[in-house]
């Protein structure tokens, strides 16, 4: 049996604010995304994850969307999506879009009519509720980014409409059959062009009780966005799967479940009949520790196993500091640049060879830093400003962008850009970003890496081991997150097909010890 492209895919989430720029706005475009098609190809990805694209009033930076079936022009038109498409698809590159189904801009249309009068047409399409009698909220849930309520009043009819983010994304009421309906036709627009299939954007917040029941005091100081698991969200999600699965071509959703609970965050995948993938927060919020990813890799394979789920690895993308930043010096050491890089590219080798979908985002194949932010530039209202810097393609002062009319991008450059830049690392055959290169071809030839079982080896406390098996084909990883050298013996000898901190060259013999911070991807000799 032929399994589904997403199993053995592995994906590159683009910000495409943030990717290319081609008009020379300073900030990136369709077009932008197209040009460098042919280094995602080199590169060796084989499905791209866009977010928001569509008309956007940008409070959210494209989270908050007025019109689902509209390119913003900032980004270009629906000419240059269906080009860009084709392109992908010619060089044989998926191409998957962001549907952020829990909200609208407050500017989309039927918000402005449902807010326009208590029995407007699509008064019911959001959540509209009285204040409580003392004046307070219609419950205790706190919105993202700011720990304000999740509601907002609007004077012009006396009621609070929800929000689980920002006052200007306006939750939507799934408990009404005409937002449904309009939702799936969105899927459908974009399905019908051509699409592969979605990023989800906290989509196990759709459903929601009526009561809108308060969080337990507990857990109330937090966003009620990483709380809300509400039943009613599963027979939404079944029929979203049937609507896809009536298209042909394996179109497939990746859902964000931001729970940080495995076990809860399964639940998802339904009985094969919801989401297709998941993504798994966890190891995003997790230090470098041997320790704590072989719990991962352990916990993962428990949760998600019985239920046939197939798993996703993350490190980074457009919400958190990227991982290299995240690494250096944490947990308990101040910065140390040598053992920064080291652990960025051993942590690229566990990304794409421990058994699931990988999903990289842009720029961490560069080893990119987040970006110092000064003040007077923070432009986020959840100060993510530093991992979407704009991505540097050449070693010149505006590192290919800002051409032809010389705009400065909308955000300052990572740090390093004269070096970490797309243009010097190519060169470089040491560079990471030919690690990436190298770790994505190995992964593309050996079906044990991309869809074979796992199964954990016993290694010193500070050593991930594991092996990945598919009939014949056998890949065993072994990963030091210490400073020291460490000895791991295997049964029988083994050559080194991939070192992360070494340029790939003819294998050679494994001498049974890991170095510092070093990773070894190894086959039987
Ligand atoms: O993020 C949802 C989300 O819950 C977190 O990533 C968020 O940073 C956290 O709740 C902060 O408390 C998704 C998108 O990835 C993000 O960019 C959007 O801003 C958000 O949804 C709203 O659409």
């Amino acid at each position: 049996m032929t399994e589904p492209w997403w199993k053995s895919a592995v994906v590159y989430q683009i910000y495409p604010r943030s990717f290319a720029d081609t008009d020379g706005d300073g900030v990136g475009d369709l077009e932008g995304i197209r040009h460098r098609l042919d280094h995602l190809a080199w590169l060796g990805v084989d499905a791209l994850w866009l977010s928001p694209v569509y008309r956007s009033p940008m409070a959210d930076f494209g989270y908050d969307i007025s019109d689902f079936c509209a390119i913003d022009p900032l980004f270009g038109s629906l000419d240059d999506f269906d080009h860009l498409l084709a392109d992908a698809h010619a060089l044989d590159i998926k191409l998957i879009l962001d549907w952020v189904p829990n909200h609208t801009s407050d500017q989309h249309p039927w918000f402005v009519d449902s807010r326009s009068a208590r029995d407007a047409p699509k008064r019911d399409w959001y959540v509209w509720r009285d204040r409580l009698p003392d004046g307070k909220p219609p419950n205790n849930w706190v919105a993202s980014f700011a720990p304000e309520p999740t509601w907002t009043h609007d004077p012009a009819t006396d009621q609070s409409y929800l929000h689980l983010f920002l006052p200007e994304q306006p939750d939507l009421n799934w408990g009404n059959p005409e937002v449904e309906a309009a939702m799936h036709d969105v899927l459908r627009f974009w399905l019908d062009r051509g699409v592969d299939g979605f990023r989800a954007d906290v989509v196990h917040c759709i459903g929601k009780d009526p009561s809108l029941p308060d969080d337990p005091p507990e857990v109330a100081g937090l966003p009620h966005s990483v709380l809300h698991d509400e039943p009613l969200t599963h027979d939404l999600l079944r029929r979203i799967r049937t609507l896809l699965d009536s298209y042909p071509g394996e179109r497939m959703m990746v859902g964000e479940v931001y729970l940080l609970d495995i076990d809860r965050m399964a639940t998802y995948y339904g009985d094969g009949d919801e989401l297709n993938l998941s993504f798994n927060f966890l190891p995003v919020h997790s230090p470098w520790d041997a320790g704590i990813w072989r719990d991962h890799l352990a916990r993962t394979e428990q949760a998600l196993a019985p239920r046939g789920a197939w798993p996703t690895w993350v490190l980074s993308n457009h919400d958190v500091p990227r991982h290299r930043t995240r690494y250096s010096g944490w947990p308990n050491e101040p910065a140390d640049a040598v053992r920064t890089e080291a652990r960025a590219r051993a942590a690229a080798v566990l990304l794409l060879t421990a058994r699931g979908t990988p999903f990289l985002y842009q720029g961490e194949e560069l080893g990119l830093l987040d970006a110092d932010v000064p003040p007077d530039r923070v432009v986020d209202p959840g100060g993510r400003d530093g991992c979407r810097a704009p991505i540097p393609w050449s070693v010149d002062e505006r590192h290919g962008w800002g051409a032809p009319r010389d705009v400065e991008p909308w955000l300052p450059f990572p740090p390093e850009a004269d070096t970490r830049n797309v243009a010097t690392e190519r060169a470089d055959r040491s560079s990471i970003l030919h690690l990436y290169r190298r770790l994505l071809a190995v992964r593309r030839g050996s079906e044990a890496l991309r869809l074979g079982d796992e199964e954990l080896l016993d290694a010193p406390a500070p050593v991930i081991a594991f092996r990945r098996t598919a009939g014949d084909d056998v890949c065993t990883v072994v990963i030091n997150t210490s400073g020291e050298t460490h000895e791991v013996s295997l049964d029988g000898p083994h050559r080194v097909v991939v070192r992360s901190d070494a340029v790939h060259a003819e294998p050679v013999a494994y001498s049974g010890v890991v170095g510092p911070d070093q990773a070894l991807v190894l086959r039987p000799a």
